[in-house]
């Protein structure tokens, strides 16, 4: 497998398809989303940052905006936006992408048990592992 630096080098910037990524809504935090953006983006995909405090339906939305990409990343910080993350995952699951996008969550309140019951396809706990897990989802 390619290193994040070897893929740069090689110029296979977005090569792996399109990473569509944003803080969900209720939620300002954006350190931790910018950076998993940065590791994601270096690992090869084109990123599409919706920013902060992004709505259920915005994330709905971008994938109709753009039908290719089979990759979402949601971030949550704080307790309260918990919630938040579900409600985005049942709105892309309603806009009958389950099981054609995968659905990556994170953020620091965040766990794997977590994820499973929301239904999310993958947590991961910091940037690096969420570019690994970002290539094993789409290889
Ligand atoms: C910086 C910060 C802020 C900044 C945010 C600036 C910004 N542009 O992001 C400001 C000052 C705006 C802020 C505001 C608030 N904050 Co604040 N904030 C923090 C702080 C100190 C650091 C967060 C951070 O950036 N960490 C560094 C990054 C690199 O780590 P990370 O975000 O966890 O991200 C990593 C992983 O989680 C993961 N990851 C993250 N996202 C994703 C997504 C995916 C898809 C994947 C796979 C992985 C992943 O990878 C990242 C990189 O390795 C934390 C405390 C802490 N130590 O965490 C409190 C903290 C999160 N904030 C807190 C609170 C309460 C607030 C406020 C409500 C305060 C207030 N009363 O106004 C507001 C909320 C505003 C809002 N509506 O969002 C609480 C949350 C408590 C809770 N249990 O909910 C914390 C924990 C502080 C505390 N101990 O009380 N905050």
């Amino acid at each position: 497998m390619l290193k994040s630096c070897d893929r740069i080098l090689q110029g296979s910037l977005g090569k792996l398809g399109k990473y569509i990524i944003g803080t969900v809504a209720g939620d300002l935090h954006d350190i931790g989303k910018n950076l998993v953006a940065l590791m994601i983006e270096s690992a090869g995909f084109e990123i599409i940052d919706l920013g902060v405090d992004v709505p259920p339906e915005k994330f709905v939305d971008a994938l109709k905006e753009n039908p290719d990409c089979k990759l979402v990343g949601a971030s949550a910080l704080l307790t309260t936006t918990m919630e938040a993350l579900k409600n985005t995952v049942d709105a892309i699951h309603a806009g009958g992408y389950k099981g054609k996008v995968k659905i990556m969550i994170g953020g620091a309140p965040i766990t794997q048990e977590f994820a499973d019951q929301i239904g999310a396809d993958a947590y991961t706990p910091d940037a690096g592992s969420a570019a690994t897990k970002a290539i094993e989802l789409v290889s």
